[in-house]
């Protein structure tokens, strides 16, 4: 193996942290630095890392081979990653679907002009739940594809109830249905709207002074996160918040039911049982980092997604090795 690659996670929250742990099982990897919007000398890192304030990024461009950011999808990356991979080679999660091709195009640009590799939208979905539906369609044509998330604290949908003004606090639980999982896993291939297939709880601590009315229709018909789902909204103190909803669990599945003749019927199942889902995305971001830096290294540069990635390139073994 060749000299460790280098590290950068700009943003430590829950994902952050989660990627210096990852950082920690790989040990051809090796982290640079934390690069924070707040006071760095607020931040206590396991491990004997350095903090830095975000704006001192710009000096170290000679020290990252990849920056790994760690921010929300909601405002945070739309302004980062482009930002940051005119300077780095990067990866980061954003996850609002519908908008992955506008970051796409944001990201590509920078880039390309700066000779960098920005893997965009990695994680598990998207990313592995998102290859795992491409596998299954490529290789059951004639079938249905099915995506299940939870029972589980999505980062992203409790990101953005955190965003609502009047929010001081607050987390979103996406729950399947357990019927509709029943069915497709026996191989029936049911029509489901997205109504039927999940239900959205949401635990908010208010804000003093902030209407509960106001924040729960801002919730419920927020675009893209829960305008097109049945959601409810409890409104809980914030110490009922720290006891019973500080942990992160989530997972799910991905089937293709499928025929390969009209006497046989083929079902694939990708699950995913998380104890965390933070610290999950984060190994997925440091994988996907190794990847970023051979094909960086191999002349690929600009905006890359999961399905630009061969499968290759996310382990530390070398081709030879692999083979
Ligand atoms: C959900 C899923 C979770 C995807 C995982 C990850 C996250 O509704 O629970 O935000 O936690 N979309 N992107």
């Amino acid at each position: 193996m060749g000299t460790t690659i280098r590290i950068g996670i700009a943003g430590y929250g829950n994902l952050g942290r989660g990627v210096q742990s990852a950082i920690a099982k790989n040990p051809d990897m090796e982290l640079v630095g934390v690069y924070t919007r707040r006071d760095p000398a607020t931040l206590s890192l396991p491990g004997g890392a350095s903090a830095f304030h975000m704006d001192e990024l710009v000096k170290h461009t000679n020290d990252i081979d990849v920056l790994i950011l760690c921010g929300g999808s909601k405002s945070d990356l739309p302004e980062q990653t482009p930002a940051l991979a005119a300077l780095f080679n990067t990866v980061d999660s954003f996850d609002t679907h519908a908008k992955i091709p506008e970051h796409f195009a944001a990201v590509d640009a920078p880039a390309t002009t700066a000779g960098k590799t920005a893997l965009i939208s990695a994680g598990w979905d998207p990313g592995m739940f998102s290859i795992n539906r491409v596998y299954g369609e490529a290789l059951l044509p004639d079938g249905e594809t099915y995506t299940f998330w939870g029972r589980g604290l999505s980062q992203g949908h409790s990101d953005a109830v955190r965003r609502v003004p009047g929010v001081a606090a607050g987390v979103q639980y996406t729950i399947p249905s357990t019927e509709a999982i029943a069915k497709v896993r026996a191989g029936d291939r049911p029509t489901l709207s997205t109504r039927e297939k999940h239900v959205r709880e949401c635990f908010v601590v208010l804000e003093d002074g902030a209407d509960a009315e106001v924040v729960k229709t801002a919730i419920v018909t927020m675009e893209h996160y829960f305008d097109q789902y049945e959601t409810t909204v409890n409104f809980i103190d914030a110490a009922t918040l720290a006891s019973e909803h500080s942990s992160m669990p989530h997972g799910g599945f991905v089937f293709r039911s499928g025929n390969t003749s009209d006497s046989h019927a083929q079902v694939i199942e990708y699950s995913l049982t998380l104890q965390s889902n933070p610290e999950f995305t984060s190994s997925v971001l440091v994988a996907y980092a190794r990847a970023v830096h051979k094909m960086n290294q191999a002349g690929q540069i600009g905006a890359k997604t999961v399905f630009d990635v061969a499968p290759g390139l996310l382990s530390p073994k070398s081709p030879e090795q692999l083979r």
